[in-house]
């Protein structure tokens, strides 16, 4: 069946589904400008998908001052603002990818105990996509209210479909006390999502290009959270958020406490004799 409140822009509907695709957020000129950084910046073009050639960046857009508009999108910035209880805040945490996909159920933040689960709001993380459904064949997967409650019989379940992906490379072919939800994604697409929600990519026919970024709210222990990780993961090379970035998230209001707490500990600002 296919639901008619993907994009229905409703804080209590987004809380009990983790979830809301927006159809179309970005204009057909920035999604076409944010495919060609995309393309400078990768070295990749639609052609290297069939030389199977991906490329991804952590901490991509911050590192990119091209890409900061995207961060501060009027649009994006409104519906976060429904969805959230306080303004919107930046995390850093963001990737950018170029033929790469995520295949496999996942959450984007760790969650040690249903306090965690029980959380109203977790962190958001972000998607925009800018290839069409046509060029991709790409589906994003999500299971509603997973970022609320997983049973032990659903983690049996994807524990089992995971093991069956990695023999055969092919996603399951029915679930039993899973429902996710496939949604075709376009050029321009916006996906914003609760982090703690279990979502996969689905395979890729085609060229696909997206970027992903993190938002919170200040005094949200799981936003705070999702920064600590930046610390935590140093194979990922996040650098310290630079001063022209930290200017235009304060001028533009989503300039996140945790963010600038880390600046204050950052190796940078600690004297060694
Ligand atoms: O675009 C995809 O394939 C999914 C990416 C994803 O799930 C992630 O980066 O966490």
């Amino acid at each position: 069946m296919v639901r008619e409140n993907y994009m229905i822009i409703d804080k209590d509907l987004f809380w009990r589904d983790g979830f809301v695709l927006v159809k179309g957020l970005l204009s057909t000129d920035d999604t076409r400008n944010y495919k060609e950084l995309l393309v400078k910046l990768s070295g990749l073009s639609d052609e290297s998908y069939y030389d199977d050639k991906t490329w991804v960046e952590s901490d991509g857009v911050s590192k990119n001052k091209d890409f900061w508009p995207l961060i501060y999108n009027e649009k994006l910035l409104n519906i976060m603002r429904k969805l959230l209880r306080s303004a919107p805040r930046y995390l850093q945490y963001s990737d950018l990818h170029v033929h790469y996909g995520s295949v496999g159920w996942h959450r984007d933040i760790r969650c040690d105990s249903d306090l965690d689960l029980n959380e109203k709001i977790g962190a958001l993380r972000v998607a925009f996509y800018f290839q069409t459904y046509e060029e991709s064949g790409f589906k994003m997967g999500v299971i509603p209210g997973t970022h609320h409650s997983t049973s032990l019989l659903n983690k049996l379940e994807i524990k089992a479909w995971s093991l069956y992906r990695k023999f055969t490379h092919k996603l399951p072919f029915g679930y039993v006390t899973l429902r996710p939800e496939w949604l075709q994604i376009d050029s321009g697409d916006c996906l914003i999502f609760d982090s703690r929600l279990l979502h996969s990519g689905g395979y890729i026919s085609g060229p696909k290009y997206s970027i992903y970024a993190g938002y919170g709210e200040d005094n949200n222990r799981l936003s705070k959270r999702q920064v600590e990780y930046l610390h935590e993961r140093k194979d990922l090379g996040y650098e310290e958020c630079s001063d022209g970035l930290k200017k235009v998230l304060t001028e533009k209001d989503v300039m996140s406490e945790y963010i600038l707490e880390r600046s204050i500990g950052s190796p940078k600002n600690i004297i060694e004799d």
